[in-house]
């Protein structure tokens, strides 16, 4: 793995923690650190090494201040549409991804970061993180996402509150409404984080990306048609060596010792 300016990675026993890097400014997401993020998952995508992704943020303030606003004050609309676009690509990357990813949010989580955690499949926070979508405040609407994102998990008059508000919501009140998974004291975050990783990968792999696959691609399609496709998916399974190593574990009374294949 390349080395990067605003970024930290490392994979320890399968999993990758990816950190954004730029605590002087609280991680604010700048064109660059969305380039490196974009070019990292490149990397972590086609990397067997990594059976679970952590996305977090450096230092104890914050997972992610949102977009760089010192970059955002003299744009215009053609600079932020690439700038949009730059995050929905690695955003977009990121819910692509075989593996799971998990957020773990250590701290402020506003905007852009607000945006980037809901990319995550598991959202899991600081009982100190604070959550918000402030864009209407700087005179924007939410560009990578939250419009979209945060209501398909809370709902429209959730995501209308939040956003038109622009009110900070606490770790707690953000588990309330279903934004985030689990909420655990600061000095607790990684090891939970950590924690769901290694529950996940002692289940089979393949079924893992599988189930991952089928619920995003069945929420965007009718039930029926949901439906069918899980049970194109569920068939599928029971041809890899997974299925049969799981099942036959079972009959055993030991622990499956799954291949990915
Ligand atoms: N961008 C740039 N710099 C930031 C950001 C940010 N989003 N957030 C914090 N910083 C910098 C501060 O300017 C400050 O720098 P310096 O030390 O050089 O003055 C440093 O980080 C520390 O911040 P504060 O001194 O402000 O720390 P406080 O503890 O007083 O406050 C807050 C912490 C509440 C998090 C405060 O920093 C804040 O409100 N930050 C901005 C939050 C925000 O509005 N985020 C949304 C940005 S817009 C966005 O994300 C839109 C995404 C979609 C755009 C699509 C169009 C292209």
């Amino acid at each position: 793995m390349k080395s990067y300016n605003n970024l930290l990675f490392d994979v320890t026993d399968g999993i990758g923690t990816l950190t954004i890097n730029r605590p002087k400014s609280l991680n604010a997401l700048n064109s660059e650190t969305l380039a490196e993020i974009g070019e990292a998952l490149a990397e972590i995508k086609d990397n067997a090494d990594v059976k679970v992704l952590v996305i977090t943020g450096s230092g104890e303030k914050a997972f992610v201040a949102g977009a760089d606003i010192s970059q955002m004050v003299s744009m215009n609309s053609l600079g932020a549409a690439a700038l949009s676009e730059l995050a929905h690509n690695s955003f977009k990357t990121i819910e692509s991804l075989p593996q799971i990813t998990i957020a773990a949010v250590n701290g402020y989580c506003l905007g852009g970061g607000f945006e980037l955690a809901n990319s995550c499949d598991i959202r899991v926070a600081s009982s100190k993180a604070k959550f918000g979508q402030p864009e209407v405040g700087l005179g924007i609407v939410p560009g990578f996402g939250g419009t979209q994102r945060l209501t398909r998990l809370v709902g429209r008059g959730k995501a209308k509150e939040i956003i038109a508000t622009g009110a900070q919501i606490t770790a707690q009140e953000a588990q309330s409404i279903g934004a985030v998974e689990e909420v655990v004291e600061p000095d607790q975050l990684m090891d939970k984080a950590l924690e769901i990783a290694k529950a996940i990968m002692k289940n089979g792999p393949v079924a893992v990306r599988m189930a991952k696959y089928v619920i995003d691609k069945g929420a965007d399609l009718d039930l029926n048609t949901a439906i069918s496709f899980e049970t194109q998916m569920w068939a599928q399974t029971f041809a890899t060596k997974d299925q049969k190593e799981g099942m036959q574990a079972f009959l055993e009374k030991r622990h499956a010792k799954f291949s990915g294949e």
